[in-house]
């Protein structure tokens, strides 16, 4: 039987990195979002799967927390000589990574297929896996216009005003054959963006029927710490977006999908709000600084689950 951990990039990666010092490679599945792929210089970037790639294989940029460390920028700054867009910033050792997938992709493999392959050439025994092969795009509706994902997000720091997110598929998405719905014992909602996130993997009808009518156990940790976000920009998004910016907030937005909440010691004061939606709740630091951080976090996901089964 198998955890799912549906994550995002920078701040999903940190729980799932300590997911994999609790549970062996069969114990867990890393469900990762696509809605933030796109295609730049015609090749094929899928930025939260290689985030989670790169924080596995321990070649993560630190300080960024996307990319790769020890990285060369002699590609982008040739580039900048054209005068060509620079604003997503693609390093040499990452453009590799992109040709590979892009090439691999004409020739027709999968995205699922892809991913396995640089998993396993990278060192990495877990199983990263996106929601889906098909195409998933987010867009963010703002007081700017509709805007593509990394438009929003990285070429316009998100700081338009957001008032609505679409996901948009040119066919129903399905669900990657690599996600065996009848073997998932628990599924984990890593403290990723709600919005930008976890809610693209909610549209995957799959993912969101097994969610559902699940006969498991699903735990969130709440991406908001004492009425802020941990990382990246859920907490101006909700405000933007006319919700309460709190743990409660974000657990409001999940109710129907929750059996456990993981909130940080400082929210305490939350506490009965979530349990009248329905919700279990536990406390424990959710602020992951350190790797005995993240081990600690994911241990404590993993006992809830067992807890709750
Ligand atoms: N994020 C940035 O804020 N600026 C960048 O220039 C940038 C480049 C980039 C290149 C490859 C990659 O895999 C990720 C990259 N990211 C960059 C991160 C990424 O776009 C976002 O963090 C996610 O899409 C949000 O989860």
């Amino acid at each position: 039987m198998t955890i799912l951990a549906l994550t995002g990039g920078v701040g999903g990666a940190k729980l799932s990195l300590g997911l994999t010092h609790v549970l062996d490679p069969s114990e867990v599945i890393f469900v990762v979002n696509v809605g933030d792929d796109f295609e730049h210089f015609g090749l094929s970037i899928s930025p939260d799967i290689d985030t989670l790639t790169y924080t596995l294989a321990g070649i993560v940029n630190e300080s960024t927390g996307w990319g790769r460390e020890d990285e060369a920028w002699d590609c982008l700054e040739e580039l900048k000589r054209f005068e060509a867009d620079t604003w997503f910033q693609l390093g040499d050792r990452d453009l590799a990574l992109h040709l590979f997938r892009t090439g691999s992709i004409k020739r027709g493999r999968s995205l699922t297929e892809i991913t396995e392959i640089i998993c396993s050439r990278l060192g990495i025994k877990y199983r990263i896996v996106p929601v889906t092969d098909a195409s998933l795009r987010t867009r963010v509706l703002t007081d700017q216009g509709s805007l593509a994902f990394q438009d929003y997000f990285v070429r316009l720091q998100c700081n338009p005003k957001v008032s609505k997110l679409e996901y948009h598929q040119r066919t129903p998405a399905s669900l990657s054959p690599a996600i065996k719905t009848d073997q998932i014992s628990g599924i984990v909602i890593c403290p990723s963006n709600p919005f930008l996130s976890i809610d693209p993997i909610l549209e995957v009808d799959e993912m969101r029927a097994i969610l559902v009518e699940r006969e498991f156990p699903v735990v969130a940790v709440s991406p908001i710490v004492g009425d802020r976000s941990i990382k990246g920009p859920t907490a101006k998004m909700m405000s933007e977006l006319g919700m309460q910016v709190t743990c409660t907030g974000v657990a409001r937005h999940y109710h129907e999908i929750l059996d456990g909440y993981m909130i940080d010691n400082t929210d305490a004061h939350h506490t009965a709000e979530i349990e009248a939606l329905g919700i279990r709740v536990r406390m424990a630091p959710s602020i992951m600084h350190t790797l005995d951080d993240k081990i600690q976090l994911a241990s404590n996901c993993v006992d809830f689950l067992d807890e709750l089964t």
